[in-house]
């Protein structure tokens, strides 16, 4: 399964085109816009999303609610981009009072991507590096996500740190911590780091200033045998990594215990085997669900850093591109936290990757087909 995803942030909309998605599933157009909702919530967010309503326009691949397991294309327009037609027209003339923006932002794409495609208007580079482009994905993971679902297999994603903010009180149950998360408005489902996160992002708010964090997600219900260790691409941890990695301001993942694991002796860090009523077990997850890039039927648990977002209102010092001389960075209409918006990204990018791995190893053609297979591989796997 693949996608390609495309749009400007002011353009007149976006796209995603998935190929490879198996036919016959019940898909909803209110389950997706959900996820599109969740992904525009959040506090510290900025103005944009006072004015979209992010929803899904299905023009291939569904028919009567159902997948045709022909390429799906969803379009989210941006209802902002009637404030900009002149600004991002895609023909015409340049207007002649154009701002164009030649001071890049620390931290963005700006000076990079202004370098590498030989813009000299900086709004060419940050349109398209935009994260309001992770709406594509969440449209693309809700799909995925109905199709886990079939399976019983669920994505739970919650914010655990807020710039030095630590969530603590943590409940066992995960339909708990769920709903404990999207009660919350940072989705942290410790109701006293809450307040604490949501006082750091006042702060960050009146000092012009911006904060990011860490979310964790929670896969359950993964058969064994996801992913594979025969080659390295094919190794799940990998793909999670990578697919995580590729999202807007994020510049770390950890699996289980991640980095932690490099601080310990083996034995305090590998989760004893042990077999009970026709099943192994363990105790401990330390390996998040995954041994050797292979799921191992425990929940897979990722860590995801997100960085502060890189434009300040009180911008860091940079340099005028056309002038090469000193100046203050530009500063475009921001958020100045989208951690909790990043969570449900996250927790899209992962329900897709997980559901590309279950295809592949139950075989994509049709959701039948694939209970079939499904029903087969667990009556051998409760042989072993
Ligand atoms: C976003 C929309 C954007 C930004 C944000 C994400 O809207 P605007 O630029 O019109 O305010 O708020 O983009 C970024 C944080 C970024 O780094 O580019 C959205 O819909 O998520």
């Amino acid at each position: 399964m693949r996608y390609l995803s495309a749009g400007e942030s002011h353009g007149p909309g976006l796209t995603v085109v998935i190929d490879g998605f198996p036919s016959n599933l019940p898909v909803s157009k209110e389950y997706i816009d959900e996820q599109l909702r969740r992904r525009q919530m959040g506090y510290g967010r900025g103005f944009r999303q006072r004015i979209e309503t992010d929803t899904v326009e299905v023009t291939s691949g569904i028919r009567f609610g159902r997948t045709l397991g022909t390429p799906i294309t969803m379009n989210v327009v941006n209802r902002d981009f009637k404030n900009w037609t002149d600004r991002m027209a895609v023909f015409g003339e340049k207007p002649e009072d154009l701002k164009e923006i030649y001071r890049p932002r620390p931290g963005h794409a700006d000076l990079a991507g202004a370098i590498k495609y030989d813009h000299e208007d900086i709004r060419n580079v940050l349109e398209r590096a935009s994260a309001r482009n992770t709406a594509t994905i969440v449209a693309a993971g809700a799909l995925a996500k109905q199709l886990l679902e079939q399976f019983g297999i669920e994505v739970t994603a919650h914010v655990v740190e807020l710039c030095d903010v630590v969530a603590k009180d943590l409940p066992d149950s995960l339909d708990e911590l769920r709903a404990r998360a999207d009660a919350s408005e940072v989705r942290c489902a410790d109701a006293g780091a809450e307040a604490e996160m949501i006082r750091r992002i006042d702060e960050a708010k009146e000092n012009g200033d911006t904060v990011g964090g860490i979310f964790e997600v929670i896969v359950r219900g993964c058969p064994i045998g996801l992913g594979s260790y025969a080659m390295p691409d094919r190794k799940l941890d990998g793909r999670l990594a990578g697919a995580l990695m590729s999202i807007q301001a994020i510049k770390g993942v950890e699996i289980g215990l991640g980095f932690e694991a490099a601080r310990r002796f083996g034995s305090k860090v590998h989760d004893p085997i042990a077999y009970a009523n026709g099943s192994y077990l363990r105790a401990t997850n330390g390996a998040g669900g995954l041994e050797g890039g292979v799921t191992n039927g425990e929940d897979v648990v990722v860590r995801v850093a997100m960085k502060p977002i890189s434009t300040l209102y009180k911008p860091l010092p940079s340099v005028n591109m056309k002038t090469k001389e000193t100046e203050l960075a530009a500063i475009e209409r921001s958020d100045y936290c989208a951690l909790p918006a990043a969570s449900v990204v996250g927790e899209n990018v992962v329900a897709w990757v997980i559901a590309d791995a279950l295809i592949e190893k139950l075989g994509g053609d049709s959701l039948e087909q694939m209970q079939d297979n499904y029903e087969k591989y667990r009556e051998r796997v409760a042989k072993r």
